[in-house]
């Protein structure tokens, strides 16, 4: 067992990640929680890396354990379970430390991967652009190196003894140097991309179209709002983490272009290096003048809650806890009139959508538009007729605007993005303007 372990981790710790559970594997899940364990969204997960699952246990304690994960007796019972199932394959609902992962190998003898494992597959399945595809091989590089440490100390334990075949000491120094230097040189790239992307925000800020980000627990219907209110066809799945990359489309209200950017979805215990990975596409929902944090509200209440505190976390974790945000509660065509009484008194600020029949998306752009107006700050301006060039702008970005000829030039009343407001200082009349609008 061992053996096989130690030469697929010298072959395959790089490529393709550490290992490929897609192979027509039976997997047995497991889970430790001080509560009720839930395996729904693991066996979600193995179905999207398109893993069968063979059977299921859990244990009830306060942490799990340090060296097995699970209890000494529990594993033995798990053991037997694992052979009865005739699964090929453990899969873990947390991370595993390494050691927890080398002791349930050993003693369990089939492979065992963790949570973490089966989100970055599946996101490497995904991925399709040239910075998904980055993005994801760095948080590969960034898991497998922690793990060829773990393997290290193990290796070193044994002394490179008889049997270990699989990289020696310093063959896994070596390997250790090319990932770090993988490491950094992908970080460069990455640091690129976002150079351009910050090229592209800045010119977006000039034209000041009012940008909108969706954010959500994966599979909430993000792609599929982003359908429903701009008419794209962003590639909608019932399956995890199906959006990557970000995508932007523009969209009309009132006469006024928004744009609306889609983002890749959360999960609960998200892997921090994907978090690190994706914070550059994830900072499009920071930038956003709103975010929509768009949930699946015919999810059990307090599996909702779950994915709402799921989605402040990451939000948190990414700086964008203090943006603009609206709620919005996907999929109501599922409920019946008392749930959506419930959830409206529950989240009273909320706005309720169905992204597939298209009920409440009208609401949903006026809350959108209700919203960005109320950043509008009324200006009352006198702008010299040699300022075409001022005026024009003027028009491209208040919304609704008065104009007066008058001898020393134009008297302008509008009201204009906060954001922008300052060009226009200069002009105003009595050289104050009125507070930013409710
Ligand atoms: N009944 C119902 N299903 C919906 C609704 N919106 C989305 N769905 C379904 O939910 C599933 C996921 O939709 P997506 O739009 O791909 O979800 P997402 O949030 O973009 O998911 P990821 O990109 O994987 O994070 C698909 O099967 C959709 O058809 C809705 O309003 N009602
Ligand atoms: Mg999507």
């Amino acid at each position: 067992m061992q053996q096989g372990r130690n030469g697929r981790a010298a072959e395959s710790r790089y490529g393709e990640g550490i290992r490929n559970p897609r192979a027509r594997q039976r997997a047995f899940c497991i889970a430790v929680s001080p509560g009720e364990p839930d395996l729904a969204e693991l066996r979600e997960l193995l179905r999207t890396a398109g893993v069968a699952v063979a059977g299921e246990m859990t244990q009830r304690r306060a942490q799990p354990d340090p060296d097995r994960y699970f209890g000494k007796g529990k594993l033995g019972e798990l053991k037997q379970a694992v052979k009865e199932a005739d699964a090929n394959l453990v899969a873990c609902d947390d991370e595993l430390s390494p050691r927890q992962e080398r002791n349930l190998e050993q003693e369990l003898g089939v492979p065992v991967i963790d949570r973490t494992a089966v989100i970055l597959d599946i996101f490497a399945d995904h991925a399709k652009s040239a910075e998904g595809n980055l993005q994801v091989e760095l948080a590969q590089l960034e898991y497998n190196l922690a793990r060829m440490r773990g393997l290290w100390t193990h290796l070193e334990r044994l002394g490179g003894g008889i049997g270990t075949r699989g990289p020696g000491e310093s063959q896994i120094e070596t390997d250790r140097r090319l990932a770090r230097d993988r490491i950094a040189a992908l970080r460069r790239r990455l640091e690129r991309t976002k150079a351009t992307r910050n090229v592209m925000r800045a010119e977006r800020e000039r034209a000041h179209l009012p940008t909108v980000a969706l954010a959500g627990y994966t599979n909430a219907g993000k792609s599929t709002l982003l359908n429903a209110v701009t008419g794209a066809d962003a590639e909608v799945r019932d399956r995890l983490f199906h959006t990557l990359d970000p995508l932007t489309r523009s969209f009309e209200i009132s006469g006024r272009q928004y744009l609306l950017t889609d983002t890749v979805g959360f999960i609960r215990k998200l892997p921090h290096q994907l978090v690190e990975a994706f914070a550059a596409t994830l900072e499009e929902a920071l930038y956003a003048d709103l975010i929509l944090h768009v949930a699946d509200a015919s999810a059990p209440e307090d599996e909702l809650a779950d994915m709402l505190s799921a989605v402040d976390d990451v939000l948190a974790e990414i700086g964008a806890a203090e943006r603009p945000r609206l709620l919005v509660l996907n999929k109501i065509d599922l409920l019946d009139e008392d749930r959506r009484r419930e959830l409206s008194f529950r989240h009273p600020r909320a706005v309720q959508v169905s992204a597939v029949t298209g009920e409440g998306v009208d609401e949903l752009r006026d809350a959108i538009e209700a919203r960005f107006l109320a950043t509008l700050q009324p200006m009352d301006l006198l702008v010299p007729y040699e300022e075409g060039g001022s005026l024009s702008e003027l028009h491209d970005l208040a919304g609704e605007m008065e104009r007066e000829d008058t001898a020393s030039g134009v008297r302008v009343r509008a009201r204009v993005p906060a954001g922008v407001a300052p060009r226009f200082e200069r002009f105003s009349v009595n050289g104050r303007n009125g507070d930013a609008g409710e």
